[in-house]
């Protein structure tokens, strides 16, 4: 059994103008693509093989390069496409936009945080926000394809809302205009997704 490059459910240009379409196309088909086969061929005959994408990134061995890598950049993208949407932005209700205030004070004041967290992230890497057991909710980021279900990230938790700060996740349309780019990104936030990752994640 191998994984599959998941299918965008929405058009390339859909979330212009805050992603455009071009980046979307290297993005999820030359770089997303380009994880899940080297994924692929790292786990091929070995006992990894046939086991979730999950039960592999949280019993990772992190000194194995190729399955952390490319097994952390399968998992982030898959995540990263569902969590946007072209009829996103806003901000949460219910139970998560509860969650939210409970931690941060305010949907503002978590945007701030996670802003942050997104644009101090030196290099390349993922800003994040989890839900631990209980339901409580943290912004934290990882490096590289690192996310928060490996071990020993510093990061907890189930991720329910990542965003890539790669440079090839914005460099055509932004340059080195990052914190435009996050603040574009909180305009697609697909938060009904993100909402069900949060029911499912506490
Ligand atoms: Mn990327």
């Amino acid at each position: 059994m191998s994984f599959e490059l998941p299918k965008l459910n929405y058009a390339f240009d859909a979330l212009e103008p805050n992603i455009d379409a071009r980046t979307m196309e290297i993005h999820h088909d030359k770089h997303h693509a380009g994880y899940t086969s080297k994924l692929n061929a790292a786990i091929e005959g070995t006992d990894l093989d046939g086991k979730t994408i999950e039960n592999i990134l949280i019993n990772l061995d992190k000194s194995n390069g190729a399955v952390r890598n490319n097994g952390g950049g399968y998992y982030n993208h898959s995540l990263f496409w569902e969590i946007m949407s072209p009829n996103g932005g806003g901000a949460p209700s219910g139970e998560l936009a509860d969650a939210i205030t409970n931690a941060y004070g305010s949907f503002e004041a978590f945007k701030d945080a996670f802003s942050k967290a997104a644009a101090t992230q030196f290099g390349s890497g993922w800003a994040w926000l989890c839900v631990l057991e209980g339901g409580k909710v943290e912004v934290c980021s990882t490096p590289n394809q690192d996310n928060p279900l490996m071990p020993g990230t510093g990061c907890g938790g189930t991720p329910i809302l990542g965003l890539d700060v790669w440079e090839h996740a914005y460099y055509l349309n932004y340059q080195n205009r990052r914190p435009d780019y996050i603040n574009a990104f909180f305009n697609v936030i697909n938060w009904d997704e993100v909402s069900t990752r949060y029911a499912q994640g506490k």
